[in-house]
């Protein structure tokens, strides 16, 4: 297939899942190579749940055609065996799990200088509820015995001329929540999110959730090069892309890490190129949207919170760009893996006000204000910065997703001093609340304006 071949596809494939999903919007990469879309408001963001219709796609090659219901998970390495979709169904509990998805790259297009690839800002993060078959109770059953520790390799079935796509995650944690998934918010899963199923890593970046599963693999290392009894690339995915590199270097390939935790292994003196694993803590300000003016008084200001498989602990709110702050109150569902709604009351003066939000997770870590810049490299940590990083990784700095609300003034009928725009039978009523009122009115000086 030639390279317009390909792109022609690609963009078909990007106008189908358009017009089936009106709360995304495409967003591009230079080189206008792989198909992704994102929501397309920030109302997302002041919703629990996602409908699917606004949830994220992201992907690299095309949705693998499915026609019938003959697709199998192939079990190897450790494992044996193949399983339909149906004999998985049929033969494991049905359970649902919460989860915040964030591509690992969401927030890449706020380095600077830019990195390569898909430039999202904010639009990469959703939370669905996926139901499916506890990952654990598979393993058990195709495998002679499950090790503790290790790791389980997941290859998806989407066609590539270069390679596979296949990701590694640490037999601890598909042991511990994960599931393989066949429905997204109460039906089966729509063909550009893994149909007919996937693997979903609850609270961990969305790239380890391989989409229309093909294969599973268990083995003592994660995938390297020629691991896999298959032709072309196994390691890219793993081990070159979606690592946490200053600019200009080439990540080791690594057999193993002993911490999953992203932020720890940025902390790490041991790793010098963090794997893309759990979600860093994160928050965004849903509504206001900052796309129309709203009028002055009080407004909800309403926003989610996520920190991967750990808490959040908190989050803050600023209106006035980050110079002063003031807690939000947590509220709605609390799922581990799935973020939390925040609000805070905000009397809003006329102007243009810029509003921003910071969370903090249970382990103690709060957003970086911003990115740091390439020579800094992972001493920006130090100071509050995000490190910049040539993939655009992983990175959850408040600032640069602060948004801009402009108030105008209350519609108020008291507010006019033009007497002839009240009717006269709104001022006698007003009149007798003065009157009923007495001097408790005293000090609100509205009583003897406007009324002459
Ligand atoms: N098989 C396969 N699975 C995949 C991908 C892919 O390209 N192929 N992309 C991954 C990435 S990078 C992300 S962010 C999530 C996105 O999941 P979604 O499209 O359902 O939102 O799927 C992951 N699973
Ligand atoms: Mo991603």
């Amino acid at each position: 297939m030639s390279i317009e071949d390909r792109s022609r596809g690609r963009h078909e494939e990007i106008e189908a899942i358009l017009e089936r999903k009106p709360g995304v919007r495409e967003v591009r990469d230079e080189d206008d190579r792989y198909t992704v879309v994102g929501a397309a408001s920030r109302g997302t963001y002041a919703n629990w749940l996602t409908p699917i219709e606004d949830h994220f796609v992201c992907h690299r090659n095309a949705i693998p055609e499915i026609e019938d219901d003959s697709w199998t998970v192939t079990f190897s390495g450790g494992l044996e065996g193949e399983a339909s979709v149906a004999d998985l169904v049929e033969r494991f509990p049905t359970v649902a799990v919460a989860h915040t998805m964030e591509c690992a790259g969401n927030g890449r297009g706020q380095h600077d200088p830019e990195t390569a690839s898909v430039q999202w800002d904010w639009e990469a993060a959703a939370t669905a509820v996926w139901t499916g078959v506890p990952l654990s109770s598979v393993l058990r059953a195709y495998a002679e015995d499950v090790p503790e520790t290790g790791w389980l390799t997941a290859i998806g079935g989407d066609p590539d001329e270069e390679g596979i796509f296949a990701r590694s995650i640490p037999v601890e944690k598909a042991t511990d929540d994960c599931i393989l998934a066949v429905g997204a918010n109460g039906r089966p899963i729509p063909a550009e999110h893994g149909y007919p199923v996937r693997l979903l890593v609850p609270g961990w970046y969305g790239v380890n959730s391989v989409k229309w599963l093909d294969e599973l693999c268990l083995a003592d290392s994660m995938v390297t090069e020629g691991a896999l009894d298959r032709p072309g690339r196994h390691a890219k995915w793993q081990q070159d892309e979606y690592r946490i590199h200053p600019a200009g270097e080439i990540p080791e390939h690594l057999e193993t890490v002993e911490t999953f935790d992203t932020w720890e292994q940025l902390e790490s003196e041991e790793i010098d190129h963090p794997y893309t694993f759990d979600q860093n803590v994160m928050s965004l300000i849903g509504a206001p949207d900052g796309e129309e003016p709203i009028r002055a008084g009080s407004v909800d200001v309403c926003g989610v919170a996520w920190a991967g498989d750990d808490a959040v602990a908190g989050v803050e709110v600023s209106t006035d760009g980050g110079e002063t702050w003031e807690d939000a109150e947590l509220f709605g569902p609390d799922y581990a893996g799935a973020w939390r709604l925040f609000r805070t009351w905000w009397d809003a003066t006329p102007g243009a006000h810029t509003l921003v939000s910071r969370a903090t997770d249970e382990r103690g870590r709060t957003q970086p204000a911003t990115i740091g810049s390439p020579d800094e490299g992972f001493d920006a940590l130090d100071s509050g910065r995000y490190p910049w990083n040539e993939g655009g990784y992983a990175a959850n700095p408040y600032l640069p997703n602060a948004l801009t609300v402009e108030v105008e003034p209350r519609a108020d009928r008291f507010e006019s001093r033009n007497p002839l725009r009240f009717s006269h039978r709104i001022v006698p009523l007003i009149t007798m609340c003065e009157l009923v009122r007495g001097d408790d009115r005293r000090g609100h000086g509205r009583r003897t304006v406007d009324l002459r």
